[in-house]
């Protein structure tokens, strides 16, 4: 045996980074939770206390004024702070999927332009790939931009849009070329003060009501011709290569979640007395318990594989991070149903926090591609 073996260990630097936001995350954010949640307000408390300790959008190197940190830093920030409030977890994970594109592929000035008022936390990003009639189906967008002179003119409507309306700057993904399918799909960064741009009203939802989600619409939306991501036709592989390496964000962000949901719980079984004696007594509640962490820890660690292997840059990482993805957000809904079973009718209020976590877990099933969507992307890889 070797006590300083390091494969599988966080580095201390990670560990550290851990406690950092979980001090922050309990003490500024996890207060006013239900409260977010309750009057679906955009939590300013968080927003504050994670710019002020430079944990908005961990990812943006150090050259455009960011933290250069690494995607694996990227999720555990995520992670620990969807573990006291997930809509609060969708500052850092919504500016990491909006900026992505940009560090994927966009130009050093285009980098220099939108970065660094992120990275100081005077903006957030959003990212804007879904329409009405093309949510799965991504490549069947409408929305266009036609190039005109120095400016491009953006027309269309994008949809579920998070952050919408808070975020300063958006990366769109239109069509410049209809004739090409998804090779005919290019990308752009929208300023909110851009003529002819406008957000919707907020939608009403089951979940995450603190971070809002609205349409974006374009109405002969014009923006400088350099604001364009990389080369022309090329926006659709952008936004999925971004999805490979953000996928794995909302793994962590539901790791978080069912961890959240899993401590309340635990917490809850050891304090319940019914039958004369605590009910984490009962094999049948320590057996729910004992899986609830098994899947949570499995969760964990394969979110951290497939984080750690798009900071290298691995090829093919569509298998990884969908899987990462998609076993996560299904463990953090089995595990927050479980969590508000084990409190019983208390799980089932708003005096504990579990239902919201259970509400607040679905959408990790959902967005960033549907777990439908994730097991084609797995069954393509394994097939091809
Ligand atoms: N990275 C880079 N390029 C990729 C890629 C990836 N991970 N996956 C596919 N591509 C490329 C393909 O190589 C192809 O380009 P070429 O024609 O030049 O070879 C192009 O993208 C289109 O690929 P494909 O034909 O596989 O696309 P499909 O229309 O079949 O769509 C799915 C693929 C369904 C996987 C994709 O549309 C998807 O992920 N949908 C869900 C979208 C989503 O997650 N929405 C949530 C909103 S974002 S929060």
């Amino acid at each position: 045996m070797n006590p300083d073996f390091e494969t599988y260990r966080l580095g201390d630097e990670h560990e550290a980074l851990r406690e950092a936001v979980r001090a922050l995350a309990e003490k500024e954010i996890a207060p006013h939770a239900a409260e977010v949640d309750d009057q679906a307000r955009f939590p300013v408390e968080a927003q504050k206390a994670l710019v002020k300790a430079g944990f908005q959008a961990v990812t943006i190197p150090e050259e455009y004024g960011g933290q250069g940190a690494d995607e694996l830093a990227g999720c555990i920030v995520i992670e620990e702070v969807a573990r006291v409030c997930a809509s609060s977890s969708l500052i850092p994970a919504v500016n990491g999927l909006g900026l992505t594109p940009i560090l994927l592929s966009a130009s050093d000035e285009l980098k220099r332009q939108v970065l660094p008022s992120i990275a100081a936390g005077d903006a957030m990003i959003s990212y804007a790939l879904s329409e009405r009639e093309a949510g799965s189906d991504a490549a069947a967008m409408k929305t266009r931009a036609r190039r005109d002179g120095d400016s491009w003119v953006l027309n269309g409507t994008k949809c579920w849009i998070t952050n919408a309306g808070e975020s300063t700057w958006y990366t769109v993904m239109a069509v410049t070329d209809p004739e090409k399918g998804a090779r005919g799909i290019s990308a752009f960064v929208v300023h909110r003060d851009d003529p002819g741009f406008e957000v919707g009203p907020k939608e009403r939802k089951l979940g995450i009501n603190g971070s809002p989600t609205r349409e974006i619409y374009f109405q002969d939306c014009r923006i400088p011709a350099d604001r364009i991501i990389g080369a022309e036709g090329t926006g659709f592989k952008t936004a999925l290569a971004t999805l490979d390496h953000t996928r794995p964000t909302i793994g962590a962000q539901a790791v978080g979640i069912a961890q959240g949901a899993l401590d309340a719980a635990t917490a809850y079984v050891k304090e319940r007395k019914q039958f004369g004696k605590a009910v984490g007594e009962f094999q049948g509640v320590q057996f729910m318990l004992a899986d609830m962490a098994m899947k949570v820890e499995a969760a964990r660690q394969l979110v951290y594989v497939a984080t750690s292997r798009a900071e290298r840059g691995e090829p093919n990482l569509g298998f990884i991070s969908s899987a990462a993805k998609c076993f996560a957000s299904d463990t953090a809904m089995s595990v927050t149903t479980d969590a508000v079973q084990l409190l019983g009718g208390y799980g089932y209020t708003k005096d504990f926090p579990v239902e919201r976590m259970m509400r607040d877990a679905k959408i990790t099933q959902i967005y960033e591609g549907t777990n439908q969507i994730q097991r084609m992307v797995m069954a393509r890889a394994l097939l091809k």
